[in-house]
């Protein structure tokens, strides 16, 4: 009786609720209220609980209107594609190129986007103005919504040692944003208001219902329907696979093969010689000439690298690719240089070739380069004069931190 009364007591003082109400909670007895389902006391009046403030919007109109922010969000993204300031289709293949420093697995997703650029930019484009006319007017929102998802996951997984760097990386962009609005949409059904789907459901339903009242035999309806349990297992499961296709293609899809592979080069050896210096007008550090022409065969390249010396800390610093894995630094053979001064790097992928060349220093190294073609270099190291030095210029500028090789 003792314990009772305590629990009583502690109840109303925290609760403030009234005793009798107290009293069918204590002893067990309550009742439920058919009219109203509220949990009422034995015998005592529903009392209805305290209005929250909370939003006068239904529950639909609301994720609709979310719908139609994205779509308005595509429609800018379409703005920017289709504004000529921005040169869109001119500079999609620079574009796809400045991922090539930091796409995980190496450069070869984004040298391949490079070489089928028109492709690339036109399905990019293409799929921009669905999307805005599909979420803007509700059209095959569903749908649109699994192919956005799909599209943000893959951009994502190629994206992400672009997104995701340490020391350089400031959020997580835009994609898991995008995720999480398809997500919403998906489980809240979007569609169902404010739609152009609406209106086509509406426009069938009304047409069977014509057919079924003069007594012809009306259509089948769609017995095909997914719970909202199934078709976010859907999303969530095709979501999860485009992510893995995305980063499948950055390790399956091969820079180009090694230069190795060929017949070894016989007649004169070939001298090039590179700078690294200031651009006056601008304060960027600049290889010059950055696009130069060799005779296939044995190159020896010297890199004269006047910029100061910087340190690399998470710098991977192995020499690759020249005929003895050596590079020269001032003239002692290495092949592994120290992180303490890497100011800039002379990669080629397509034939494994990485040097690395600190600042005040003089760097030789030999290649046999046995194909005619051409071959993109970049500097890999984080050159960048903006906040985020990975990926801001010149870091992936033609004529500065990259350029073209034009083996004949
Ligand atoms: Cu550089």
């Amino acid at each position: 009786m003792k314990l009772r009364r305590w629990v009583r007591g502690a109840i109303l003082r925290t609760n403030r609720m009234a005793p009798a109400d107290v009293g069918a909670a204590v002893s067990g007895k309550t009742t439920v209220d058919p009219q109203s389902n509220l949990m009422t006391a034995a015998g005592a009046p529903a009392t209805p609980p305290p209005e929250k403030p909370g939003s006068s919007w239904n529950g639909r109109n609301a994720i609709d209107l979310l719908r139609i922010g994205a779509g308005i969000v595509w429609l800018l993204n379409l703005i920017f594609i289709v504004n000529p300031q921005n040169q869109f289709w001119s500079k999609f293949s620079t574009t796809a190129l400045s991922y090539a420093p930091t796409t995980l697995g190496g450069p070869g997703l984004a040298q391949y986007v490079a070489a089928h650029s028109t492709f690339f930019a036109w399905s990019i484009a293409l799929f921009t103005g669905y999307m805005a006319v599909a979420l803007l007017l509700g059209f095959t929102t569903r749908i649109a919504c699994f192919t956005g998802s799909f599209f943000s996951a893959v951009l994502l997984a190629t994206q992400f040692g672009t997104t995701y760097l340490f020391p350089g990386g400031t959020d997580v962009g835009a994609h898991p944003l995008y995720l999480l609005v398809y997500g919403v949409l998906v489980v809240g059904g979007a569609g169902r208001s404010l739609s152009a789907d609406l209106w086509l459901r509406n426009i069938l339903a009304s047409r069977r219902a014509r057919q079924i009242a003069v007594g012809r035999p009306a259509p089948h309806p769609s017995t095909f329907v997914l719970t909202p349990r199934t078709l976010f297992a859907y999303f969530v499961v095709g979501t999860l696979l485009s992510l893995g296709v995305g980063f499948g293609l950055v390790f399956v899809l091969p820079s180009a093969p090694a230069a190795a592979s060929g017949t070894p080069p016989v007649g004169p050896v070939h001298f090039v010689n590179l700078t690294v210096a200031i651009d006056p007008a601008n304060g960027w550090p600049q290889y010059s000439p950055a696009n130069f022409t060799v005779p296939v065969g044995r190159v020896v390249i010297t890199i004269f690298d006047n910029d100061m010396p910087v340190s690399w800390s998470s710098c991977p610093c192995p020499v690759r690719g020249t005929i003895d894995g050596l590079e020269l630094l001032n003239g002692t053979p290495i092949g592994n240089v120290p992180g303490t001064n890497v100011a800039h790097t002379f990669n080629i992928p397509a034939i494994g070739l990485q040097i690395l060349s600190p600042g005040q220093s003089v760097v030789q190294f030999t290649v046999d380069l046995t194909r005619a073609g051409e071959l993109i270099w970049y500097c890999f190291a984080p050159c960048g004069t903006g906040p985020n030095p990975y990926n801001s210029a010149p870091m992936n500028v033609p004529g500065y931190m990259t350029g073209t090789v034009t083996v004949t």
